[in-house]
């Protein structure tokens, strides 16, 4: 007999090959931080000067010019090569200098790489310069809480993912005491400037602590991030300047990897329609970039369901004399029946199967809802304001806040402050189901944007799918067509004439895909069909082969549900975000270093070959407008939704039928790989930027 013997457990742990395999630090780690991202020419040169680039112009709002009148004039401006021998330059750009940095908003991939870009570039003039950053956001900067980032720590995080070094958070500068803190942390640190990593929101913090610091000579530079794709800048004379924020590529690449995956797994196993939400708290373009990476088969933008018009029911309105104003705008009802639409049609071409894109941020295209969130923020922010109390302290079940907007709705209680909120909307509101009535009462975030990603938007809009569907099963609507030779096979060796029996039992007996008439609902409804014909007499079963047919042709809708949006934050950057991110960095250093403040650093031509890159800033002052922000018009940069007269949403709205395949040919699904940072990654862009630079 064979005798195991077993190694010593102190063997195992001490053997080098455990060693490796069990270190938290992996090969594709090492190659990662020992990535080189390519530098854009203009860095070659000894020093830089800013261009000032007044041909690209943008209208100022009025209350910007009033708000921020230390940076509303500044110009667009463009690194150009400098005087190698200028002694001025020299001192400009070698003096010591202290730089502060924050990361804000949700994590985006690239980020590590922006700090590693503005630290190398500050180390290479000065190696006696230091550089703080801010720990978890705005917070650390209130709080005077930093580390001082060195070059081991640099390297660790070199084109890594999230924002683990120093991490992130939410926190807005929005007062004089949060701007006095934050000054007051800047000026302890002696900072030349201050760099701000974030969205939207974060740039018109950026832009206010610009604004307040201008006096001291601390200059305020913002970096565009967000996964969201949502700050892209364009001139009046629609020049595109900045064409996507970083993180963009990485997180979009990351979930169409997994959705790719998904469309492989559908059309496998024949069995699930995969329902993958994909963050975005507003914009669709994560979900746009998502349906070019992986062709899934229905994908939904937000921005066209806004500008969806009813025509048939115009037409019904016209015909009496009236006007439907209910036809413009996408109703929820209206949204589950363009969805069963389309999963019907498949079925008749026999695929009861297949993947469905949904953009996190949909529900703020979809009529109804956008009016109850205007109105439920509105309500809670002045409540808030009048009562000097928290709305959710005060009503902290669900129940006690519908009781208090019932009371809104009757006239009774704050009904004065706010009329807006009436019988129909509480009644409306009433036939939610309770999920969702707590997800559009949820706290807004410290910008006062409505947190999408904390609502089961899926679920919402999949309940209302299946419950349709059921509908239409009912009245033989939703069906599995059958292929022409599936069908013979079976009915093989029966004693049945396949033809009559097809023109008996389906309604386009000379098709490929036969489908089952609308009138046979049920094994009872079929034996019907079969007596009329006399293809069988009251007393026969449903012959065997026949029920068969049946069964293949009913229908189940199974669904799985998946939601992208976190992973994709946390994501290792791509080949394209590494290098936008790393020049970013870069660019932040040269601004600083040319005496900029209250600019956006950005990368022009993105969306071309790298050799074109180009190092810009763009004025923040000029980007803003007044927005409504927890029920008040406040200052903030515009978000950029999807454009549906861009090239990229035109394609998309052309290819879409074809990877909808609700036909008798194969599914177009796209595998778009893993993400990468290495290899011949070069086109490796997003795909709705190349297109948009057609
Ligand atoms: P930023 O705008 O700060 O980049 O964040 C974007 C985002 O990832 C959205 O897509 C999502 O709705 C939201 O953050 C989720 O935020 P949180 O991390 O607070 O759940």
């Amino acid at each position: 007999m064979e005798i195991k013997t077993y190694r010593s457990l102190e063997f195992l742990l001490n053997h080098a090959k455990t060693g490796h395999v069990t270190s938290d630090v992996n090969t594709e780690t090492i190659e990662r931080r020992s990535f080189s991202p390519k530098k854009i020419k203009i860095f070659s040169s000894r020093y830089t000067n800013l261009e000032n680039l007044p041909e690209h112009k943008f209208t100022s709002d009025k209350e910007a010019q009033k708000l921020l009148p230390g940076i509303i004039n500044n110009f667009v401006q463009r690194l150009v090569p400098g005087d190698g021998k200028s002694r001025s330059a020299q001192r400009a750009f070698s003096m010591q200098r202290n730089i502060g940095v924050v990361f804000s908003g949700g994590p985006a991939p690239g980020g590590h790489n922006v700090i590693a870009g503005l630290y190398d570039e500050l180390k290479k003039y000065n190696p006696e310069s230091k550089m703080f950053g801010f720990l978890l956001g705005p917070e650390g900067l209130l709080k005077s809480k930093y580390v001082e980032i060195t070059k081991s720590l640099v390297d660790a995080y070199r084109n890594m993912g999230g924002f683990s070094m120093i991490r992130t958070g939410r926190t807005k500068i929005d007062s004089k005491n949060k701007m006095e803190l934050s000054l007051k942390t800047c000026m302890e640190l002696e900072l030349d400037a201050l760099v701000v990593i974030g969205g939207d929101d974060s740039n018109t913090n950026a832009a206010f602590l610009a604004q307040h610091f201008k006096s001291t000579g601390i200059k305020v530079i913002g970096v565009p991030k967000t996964i969201d794709g949502d700050i892209q800048v364009k001139t009046d004379n629609k020049e595109t300047l900045c064409a996507i924020s970083f993180g963009y590529h990485t997180a979009a690449r990351a979930f169409s990897q997994s959705i790719s995956n998904l469309t492989t797994d559908a059309s496998s196993n024949v069995k699930y329609w995969h329902i993958c939400k994909v963050m975005g708290r507003v914009a669709s373009h994560l979900a746009l970039e998502c349906a070019f990476q992986t062709h899934a088969n229905l994908s939904l933008i937000g921005e066209e369901l806004a500008d969806y018009t009813d025509h048939q029911r115009i037409e019904r309105a016209r015909e009496n004399g009236t006007i439907d104003y209910t036809a413009y705008g996408m109703t929820l009802r209206h949204l589950s029946r363009l969805i069963c639409d389309t999963i019907v049609k498949r079925a008749s071409k026999g695929k009861n199967f297949g993947v469905i894109i949904i953009p996190e941020g949909i529900l703020e295209f979809v009529n109804e809802i956008q009016v109850f969130i205007i109105k439920l923020s509105k309500i809670i922010s002045e409540y808030n304001h009048i009562h000097d109390n928290d709305f959710h302290t005060s009503f902290p079940v669900l129940n006690n806040k519908l009781e208090y907007l019932k009371r809104l709705a009757r006239g009774l209680g704050d009904k004065d402050k706010f009329p807006i909120w009436n019988l129909r909307d509480d009644d409306l509101f009433n036939q939610l189901p309770s999920f969702f009535q707590e997800g559009l009462l949820l706290e807004r975030d410290t910008h006062g944007n409505f947190q999408f990603s904390q609502v089961k938007t899926e679920k919402i809009i999949m309940d209302m799918v299946k419950e349709y569907l059921g509908i239409l099963k009912e009245q033989g609507k939703y069906k599995i067509g059958i292929k022409r030779s599936d069908y013979n096979s079976i009915m093989e060796n029966t004693g049945f004439i396949p033809g009559k029996l097809a023109k008996t039992i389906f309604k386009n007996p000379d098709d490929k895909y036969l489908i089952i008439k609308e009138s046979i609902i049920s094994l009872k409804t079929l034996k019907q069909a079969l007596i009329n014909s006399n293809l069988i007499s009251p007393d026969d079963k449903v012959p065997e082969p026949i029920a068969l047919i049946f069964k293949k042709s009913d229908p189940e809708f199974k669904t799985q549900t998946h939601f992208y949006g976190y992973d994709g934050r946390g994501s290792d950057p791509t080949h394209f975000d590494c290098n936008y991110t790393y020049n970013l960095g870069m660019t932040v250093f040269h601004l600083i270093a040319n005496g900029a403040t209250g600019q956006m650093a950005a990368i022009k031509n993105l969306e071309k070959k790298f050799d074109k890159w180009e190092p810009i800033g763009i004025p923040i002052a000029k980007l803003m407008r007044l927005e409504e922000r927890k029920g008040k018009l406040t200052l903030v940069i515009e978000k950029s939704l999807v454009d549906l007269n861009s090239n990229a949403f035109r394609i998309f709205k052309a290819l879409r039928n074809e990877w909808l395949a609700a036909e008798s040919k194969k599914d177009r699904y796209r595998r778009p790989g893993p993400v990468r940072f290495t290899g011949n990654t070069e086109e490796d862009r997003p795909i709705t930027l190349t297109l948009n630079s057609i």
